[in-house]
């Protein structure tokens, strides 16, 4: 017996990653529908050795189905997610829409999964921005042993996290380079990306950071701990898939770099590659299509008492969404929508 399952905004990269990861894990579905809006409609979408044609998601009725996947904006989901879920269909949600909202868990199954037990109150619960999800990931095993007082993170973020626009962007700009008379001008992003850098990742905020910023901060904060002090600085760099963030812990108590590494060695969900020569390290192109969340470049940080440095890299559509996603519907299964 497996799940009626819905991947709502199933042409989106996320969508469609959501429906890969699907079938490679193998999540016990009955039935499984994509759904997209009226524009993409009968848009085939791959589904393991299967093609699904997308259905209308605006008159799509979503009584007797088990669990949806949502991967589209807020404002779409705002109108969808409460109709799937007064339907009695469990919304996991990759907006931001319903995040910060006490009465929905924020997820990370290697972190938190135990805060799944609230979901009932709304139907919902929601994904955490891909930049937090593959930081708690790395944060809590060694938060488990030392206790963090303080995060300092800079990101490298891919243009696949601004969507395909983002991605032709880059693309288009990179050609332009090359190809007289394809200059491309910024559209998607405020300044040229391809071989450039941005620090501006969504919107700006009364204290001169990033809402992309302050997501860091307020997940992290509800998902590990409200104690821990956390800055981010997001950057977009001119890379296709993968988030890269270059990580400075401060701990309550000292936590040798060695110790850290067999903590981080053992973590769920974490793969690490940290040799100190040449290449021992991961990068973002290394890190497209896997699971994981890779550590390297651990390391102390001698400035402070407590200090540590690490880099984290992973993909933001898997880990990043798609992935802890899927995670979320296995531990729903698992834990609360038992069948069979
Ligand atoms: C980005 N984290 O990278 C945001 C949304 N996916 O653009």
């Amino acid at each position: 017996m497996g799940y009626r399952v819905a991947v709502v905004g199933a042409t989106g990269n996320v969508g469609r990653e959501m429906l890969n990861i699907l079938a490679e894990r193998q999540f016990p579905t009955d039935e499984i529908v994509a759904l997209a809006s009226r524009k993409s409609l009968g848009t085939e979408v791959s589904f393991g050795d299967t093609t699904l044609k997308t259905k209308d998601l605006d008159t799509f009725d979503f009584s007797g189905w088990d669990i949806a996947l949502f991967a589209i904006g807020s404002d779409a989901t705002k109108i969808y997610a409460p109709r799937a879920a007064k339907a009695g269909c469990v919304v996991i949600d990759n907006s931001s829409l319903y995040r910060y909202d006490p009465a929905v868990p924020l997820i990370v199954p290697e972190v938190n999964a135990d805060a799944i037990e609230g979901y009932s109150r709304k139907n919902i619960i929601a994904n955490p921005n891909c930049s937090t999800a593959q930081m708690v990931v790395a944060l809590k095993p060694l938060h488990d042993r030392a206790r963090i007082k303080r995060v300092v993170v800079s990101t490298y973020q891919s243009v696949s996290g601004a969507g395909k626009d983002g991605m032709d962007e880059l693309w288009d700009q990179t050609k332009g380079m090359y190809v007289p008379g394809q200059e491309k001008e910024p559209s998607k992003f405020t300044k040229q990306i391809a071989f450039n850098v941005i620090p501006h990742i969504d919107t700006f905020l009364e204290d001169g950071s990033t809402k992309e910023e302050w997501k860091m901060v307020a997940e992290t904060k509800k998902i590990i701990d409200t104690s821990i002090l956390v800055t981010a600085t997001c950057v977009r760099v001119p890379v296709f898939v993968g988030h890269s963030e270059a990580i400075n812990i401060e701990f309550e108590d000292f936590l040798d770099e060695d110790e850290a590494r067999d903590i981080l060695r053992e973590a769920p969900g974490v793969m690490v590659v940290d040799k100190r020569e040449d290449g021992g390290y991961i990068t973002p192109v290394e890190c497209v299509g896997d699971f994981a969340t890779f550590i390297s470049r651990i390391r102390q940080d001698s400035t402070i008492d407590n200090g540590l440095n690490l880099w984290c890299v992973s993909d933001n559509l898997r880990k990043g969404a798609a992935l802890n996603a899927v995670q979320i519907a296995e531990v729903l299964g698992q834990r609360c929508l038992k069948k069979g």
